[in-house]
């Protein structure tokens, strides 16, 4: 089941949803590429910006919702989560994108990123990873891998990195994609893919950065490698390699697990390689569909349509001026 976004009459170009800011990026920056491909996804489902919710963290990539032209908020390092939960909480019928670093989402933002896939609120996460701290100058995040040593590194990366496919099958999301910041139409359709999704949805976006990360450069991407005497491109795709992540019966424990394991095998395959496409996905009841369950009139309203209780006679009012003149000092 998708929880696709009921669509504009006459949609939007992606070029209608860029604002007028001037943008801030480094010349040849992933960032570009993604916010790009963000918007496009947005147009491609016809989306309503005044109903989309773009939430950031700290970082160049927490830029995003000022560029783009729907509602947005730039929120705390590590804290875009807290506040896109909050948002869906509070307004169900909003569509949450939440944007923001590798360094952002998996290193001091780690504790939301597991505790919202538990949850599975239905919401898309993109995560810029870049595999540094590009606005602090380049150190080391999590996920680079122990050992490199970018030009903005004195020493080699002590340790070792977070897995961010894994992390998020272990932490619970129900969608988990991986793809590239230059590759505009895998992105775009990955975005959307997750979008529709009805749960919580990561994509890992690999994106260059030009400025501090040296080794895994937009060149890097586009070369060519050797595989078993052959030269073949860096990056691929699962869906072409027959492999298939979506759990067709969330009940079916003997194939959620298989689904599981496959997915764990291919994120930790060791190769000269990048495989982008969707790892993993399966529906199982969000946050909202348990709330509404345990609190009735979730049914009826959305929380910040609730109506005013009478403290007295504990019956639904709708008259706000009772309440109103209960605030009154
Ligand atoms: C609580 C807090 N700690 C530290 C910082 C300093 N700081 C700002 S951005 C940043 C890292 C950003 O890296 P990342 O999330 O990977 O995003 P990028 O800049 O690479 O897009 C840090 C440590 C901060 N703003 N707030
Ligand atoms: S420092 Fe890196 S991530 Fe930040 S804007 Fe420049 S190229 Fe992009």
């Amino acid at each position: 089941m998708v929880s696709s976004p009921t669509p504009l009459k006459t949609p939007l170009k992606g070029s209608q949803l860029k604002s007028d800011i001037h943008s801030e990026w480094c010349p040849g920056c992933g960032d570009f590429g993604i916010t790009n491909s963000i918007q496009q996804a947005i147009a491609g489902l016809g989306m309503k910006p005044w109903e989309t919710f773009i939430v950031s963290g700290v970082g160049c990539s927490g830029k995003v919702p000022h560029y783009i032209h729907t509602y947005g908020m730039h929120t705390l390092h590590g804290r875009s989560l807290a506040f896109a939960q909050g948002a869906k909480l509070a307004n169900p019928n909003l569509h949450i994108i939440a944007a923001g670093g590798d360094g952002d989402g998996y290193g001091i933002g780690a504790g939301h990123f597991v505790h919202a896939g538990r949850r599975n609120m239905d919401m898309t996460y993109v995560v810029f990873n870049n595999e540094v701290y590009g606005l602090t100058k380049g150190q080391a995040s999590p996920t680079l891998a122990q050992g490199a040593q970018p030009k903005s590194l004195a020493l080699p990366n002590p340790t070792t990195a977070i897995n961010p496919v894994t992390l998020a099958l272990a932490c619970g999301y129900t969608f988990i994609a991986r793809s590239y910041a230059f590759d505009a139409k895998h992105l775009k359709e990955t975005i959307m893919k997750a979008i529709q999704h009805k749960g919580m949805a990561l994509i890992d976006v690999l994106q260059p950065c030009p400025t501090y990360n040296n080794i895994h450069t937009k060149d890097y991407f586009a070369e060519m490698v050797d595989v078993g005497g052959s030269q073949v491109p860096r990056v691929y795709y699962l869906e072409n390699e027959g492999y298939d992540g979506v759990v067709k019966n969330p009940n079916d424990i003997n194939e959620v697990n298989a689904k599981q394991a496959q997915c764990f095998e291919q994120a930790h395959k060791v190769e000269d390689r990048v495989a982008l496409g969707v790892y993993y996905q399966i529906e199982r009841p969000t946050f909202q569909d348990i709330l509404k369950k345990n609190i009735p009139l979730l049914n009826e309203f959305t929380p910040v349509e609730l109506p005013y209780y009478d403290p007295q006679t504990m019956i639904a009012n709708t008259d706000l001026s009772k309440a109103a003149a209960d605030f009154t000092i």
